[in-house]
């Protein structure tokens, strides 16, 4: 074990056939908010077994039954962990994001390929040796597609899962690299072995859009201008957009992203469609998001000073997603419109949050 392991907080004995709970990128946005359902679902019953690069505090420590600080990319240190414990189910969030990954793109690669690929053969080997399969559940991103320009991205307009695969960024190749995979361990994995059996890697992805929390400001993506723009104007701070006020993404809340999740592994698996669906939620332009920032925060300084690159990043991604096959197979369907975004969410929470 090359990486520190931090004391086990409790022990709880994990159950046969579930086995383990395991979460990469504990300590991250959605891994914060994540571990607190889990916690709330099945804390006291399973073992909540979670990995960051940095130590955990606070919640999402104590959400966990064991918590250790090392990196997916060291395979030493997974497979140390995995013969510790039963891992029954993994929810693999760990990841560089789009700006991080242009920055460090062979650094984004190890974590965010290979780090997958060390995941997705524990998930398998642990579904083997039980007899069960294993849920892997896998946020990709809107990252994942790409348009050559921004004529092509306003003549796209509402993509579905199957259209306008040619990513341009390092972290979306590496996403749809691991949604491949993904299929590869769940349908094919030792395709050539009389003896595989039956238990499989059961693995489900979503393509989220960019995500707003009201409890944390995202670090390395390209969509946080967004969470940016409202954290700033929160909290008295001059902001400069670094992409044009007519930049468009989609948008949904952190609960609304994590309710997705949840939903998605609950779903039968007959009633599964394909293994990797888009949600989404709202679609502002930038400057949509900063009018509705200043309806909460009248004062809000905000102006735009557009970084060519990252704005290259936001115009290779779709204006919106088509999220029907979501809604169809496992019902989805987002609590958060753009309006109740803010009004119900985003803005008393980061007013709690900052005074
Ligand atoms: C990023 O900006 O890289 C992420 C994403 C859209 O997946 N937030």
């Amino acid at each position: 074990m090359t990486s520190t392991m931090t004391e086990p907080k409790s022990t709880t004995r994990s159950t046969a056939t579930t086995g383990a709970i395991l979460v990469t990128g504990a300590g991250g946005e959605m891994g914060h908010a994540l571990l607190k359902h889990l916690h709330g679902q099945w804390g006291g019953q399973r073992e909540i077994v979670s990995i960051d690069l940095r130590e955990l505090h606070g919640e999402a420590a104590a959400a966990s039954t064991h918590s250790y600080c090392g990196s997916v990319a060291d395979a030493e240190f997974v497979q140390a962990l995995a013969s510790k414990h039963d891992i029954g189910e993994v929810w693999h969030l760990a990841a560089l994001l789009s700006s991080s990954g242009e920055r460090n793109p062979e650094l984004a690669l190890s974590v965010n390929v290979m780090g997958s690929c060390t995941l997705l053969k524990l998930a398998a080997e642990s579904a083997r040796r039980r007899g069960h399969d294993v849920p892997f559940m896998f946020p990709s991103t809107i990252a994942a597609y790409g348009v050559e320009s921004l004529a092509a991205k306003v003549a796209a307009g509402v993509v579905s899962e199957d259209e306008c695969g040619d990513p341009i960024t390092m972290y979306g190749l590496n996403k749809r690299a691991v949604e491949e995979m993904g299929r590869y361990y769940m349908r094919h994995y030792r395709l050539l072995d009389a003896d595989r059996g039956t238990a499989r890697v059961d693995f489900r992805s979503i393509r989220f859009p960019g995500i707003i929390s009201a409890d944390t400001v995202p670090m390395g993506g390209t969509s946080d201008y967004g969470p940016e723009m409202l954290h700033a104007a929160a909290q008295g701070k001059p902001y400069s957009c670094f992409v044009r006020p007519d930049a468009q993404i989609s948008f949904m809340t952190m609960p609304d992203a994590v309710r997705a999740l949840v939903h998605l592994a609950q779903a039968p698996r007959s009633r599964l469609s394909r293994q990797v669906y888009n949600v989404t939620a709202f679609a502002p332009t930038a400057a949509q998001i900063e009018a509705k920032v200043r309806e909460f925060f009248p004062r809000a300084e905000i102006s735009y000073a557009p970084v060519e690159a990252r704005q290259r990043i936001v115009d290779s991604w779709p204006m919106d997603l088509d999220d029907s096959a979501a809604r169809r197979d496992w019902g989805w369907s987002p609590v958060h419109g753009f309006d109740e975004a803010f009004r119900d969410y985003l803005v008393p929470a980061v007013r709690a949050r900052y005074g």
